[in-house]
């Protein structure tokens, strides 16, 4: 299976509008339909598909979910890994995280450490990201041990983020949380994407086309739906994944 050049494969598609990507948890279906879902995803129009979750339990599972998204589709797979031990030599390139605001060091640059050298050794592409976890935080926000953004408190994930741009990030991730019943509010993207230019990422909860639409229009780049790709009809999503393209 040849490798993408994801980071020059997302540049190019952003040239031409907004993005969804598909989120697939290795722990939520058997390879075999993770496989699947990667194929109907990407008929429906996805950009790529995201590999990763917060309750994963061996790399075995992810190896086994990426060769079986990778066999059925010709897009980018790309690693969202929630640590070191779950990184598969398969994907065509990691999310290299930092929880920007999680309490423990593990969270923001020991895991990270902990993968370096291994990362080094098969010579996978990183794209690193600055990710903050706002409220409700779900699982993510549990599990990361992260001091949750207030939703109205846009100042502080601003400052968050502009530190982190100065360290020389690439990406952003804002995210409520999978399964999220309130997604990340349209004016806390705005005030991001008026000072800060990196590609945004934005997911949580986001499961409609109206929230959909007003993530994208409000300065997000790239929209990560996970839950919804089993819970909603075929149609429904392509209607997604097309006003996502058009905003
Ligand atoms: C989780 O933001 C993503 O990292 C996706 O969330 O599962 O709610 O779509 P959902």
């Amino acid at each position: 299976m040849d490798k993408i050049d994801v980071w020059k494969y997302i540049n190019e598609e952003l040239k031409k509008g907004k993005l969804h990507a598909t989120l697939i948890d290795p722990d939520k279906q058997e390879p075999k339909i993770a496989g699947k879902l990667g194929k109907k995803f990407t008929k429906m129009g996805t950009s790529f598909v995201m590999v990763g979750g917060s309750t994963l339990e061996s790399q075995q599972q992810v190896d086994d979910t990426v060769i079986a998204i990778k066999e059925n589709t010709d897009l980018p797979v790309i690693l969202f890994p929630s640590g070191a031990r779950f990184l598969s030599p398969y994907a065509d390139a990691l999310l290299f995280m930092s929880l920007l605001n999680s309490r423990n060091p593990k969270y923001i640059i020991r895991e990270q450490a902990e993968a370096s050298l291994y990362i080094e050794s098969i010579g996978m592409q990183t794209i690193s990201m600055g990710y903050l976890v706002i409220e409700p935080g779900m699982t993510v926000g549990k599990k990361g041990e992260a001091d949750l953004i207030k939703r109205n408190d846009t100042k502080t994930a601003v400052k968050f983020l502009l530190a982190a741009k100065r360290f020389g990030f690439q990406t952003f991730y804002v995210e409520a949380g999978s399964g999220a019943n309130e997604t990340v509010p349209e004016k806390m993207i705005e005030s991001i994407k008026a000072l800060i230019e990196n590609i945004l990422f934005v997911g949580g909860g986001i499961k409609d086309i109206k929230t959909a639409e007003k993530t994208a229009k409000a300065g997000a780049d790239i929209i990560v739906t996970g839950n919804a790709i089993e819970g909603i009809n075929d149609a429904k999503m392509k209607n997604i994944i097309k006003a996502i393209n058009n905003s």
